[in-house]
C-alpha cells in the first residue's frame, strides 16, 4: 500500500444551504485514500456527514484530489485523560496547561474573552501568543487542517495497547493535533467539539502531549472551539500552507508491534 499513490478526500456538510448562502456547519471530514479504496473512503465520509447530532445536512460536498507531495509519517502524541467533575474544573485545567505551554495568563484570558465570537467558525483560528490577537484572515471559515489520516488497523493496535476507546472521533482529533503540534510555530492547541452530545476536549502541545479533559462544556451546547496559539507572525503563509497542504500519516511506533502480538 505504501507504494500506492494517495488521494486527499474531504467532506463538508451544512444545513439551510451551503456556507456561501449562510448555511449552518454540520460536519467536516478529512482522510487519505488509495484509488482502490476510494469507494470506502467516500462512503465513510458520507456516513459521517449524514449522521450528526448537529442535524441532518441539506448540502454536502465530497471531493478527492491526488497528492503530489511526499507524505510525512509521524508518531501520535502521547495521550493522557484528565477526569474532571465540572466544566469550571475542566476549563481551569485548560488554562493551567496553556500556561504550562508558555502562554502568558493575559493572552489566555484575552482568547477566552473573545471566544463567543469564535465559536461559529468552522475551522481553526490562529492566535498570536504575543498580542493575543487573531492573525488568520479566514473570517467564518477559519483554517481547515487537511491531508492527514491514520490507517485504521494501525490505529486500532495503538488504541488496544494504550487502552483508549477506538472512536473515530478520537482518532481524527489526535491526527489533527499531532500534525499541528509537530510544526515548530505551534505553541498549543485548545479544542472541544461543536457536537452538542460530546463534551470532552483537549489541550495539545508537542511536550505535554494530547491532554484530554472530560468536561469542557455542558451537554446540549453546540459551541465548539479550535484555537491554535502560534508564534509565526513572520511566516504565517507558510504555516497555513503546512496546515492545509502537507500530507501526513500517523503511525504508532514499530517496537510496540512485538509487545502486543
Ligand atoms: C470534535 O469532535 O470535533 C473534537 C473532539 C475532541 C476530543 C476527542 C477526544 O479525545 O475525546
Ligand atoms: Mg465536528
Amino acid at each position: 500500500m505504501e507504494a500506492d499513490k494517495y488521494y486527499s478526500v474531504r467532506m463538508r456538510a451544512a444545513k439551510n444551504g451551503s456556507y456561501k448562502h449562510g448555511g449552518k456547519h454540520i460536519s467536516g471530514g478529512e482522510l487519505l485514500s488509495t484509488y482502490s479504496n476510494m469507494k470506502q473512503a467516500v462512503n465513510d465520509l458520507l456516513e459521517k456527514g449524514l449522521n450528526h447530532s448537529r442535524g441532518n445536512p441539506d448540502f454536502m460536498q465530497i471531493q478527492f484530489e491526488l497528492i503530489d507531495e511526499p507524505i510525512k509519517f509521524m508518531k501520535p502524541l502521547q495521550v493522557a485523560t484528565n477526569e474532571v467533575e465540572s466544566v469550571e474544573m475542566g476549563q481551569a485545567l485548560c488554562r493551567k496547561l496553556l500556561e504550562k505551554a508558555g502562554i502568558e495568563r493575559k493572552i489566555i484570558e484575552k482568547a477566552y474573552k473573545n471566544m463567543t465570537e469564535y465559536s461559529g467558525i468552522r475551522g481553526a483560528i490562529l492566535i498570536d501568543i504575543h498580542s493575543g490577537e487573531r492573525i488568520d484572515d479566514r473570517k467564518d471559515k477559519g483554517v481547515r487542517v487537511s491531508r492527514m489520516d491514520w490507517l485504521n488497523t494501525n490505529f486500532k493496535k495503538w488504541a488496544d495497547y494504550y487502552n483508549i476507546p477506538k472512536y473515530s472521533r478520537i482518532k481524527e482529533a489526535l491526527v489533527l493535533a499531532t500534525k499541528v503540534s509537530e510544526h515548530p510555530s505551534t505553541v498549543a492547541e485548545l479544542c472541544w467539539s461543536d457536537d452538542p452530545e460530546y463534551i470532552t476536549g483537549y489541550v495539545a502541545t508537542k511536550k505535554l502531549g494530547y491532554q484530554r479533559i472530560t468536561k469542557l462544556k455542558e451537554y446540549g451546547d453546540e459551541r465548539g472551539c479550535r484555537i491554535f496559539f502560534v508564534d509565526c507572525l513572520r511566516d504565517l503563509n507558510s504555516y497555513i500552507h503546512y496546515l492545509e497542504k502537507q500530507p501526513v500519516l500517523i503511525q504508532r511506533e514499530e517496537e510496540n508491534d512485538t509487545r502486543i502480538n
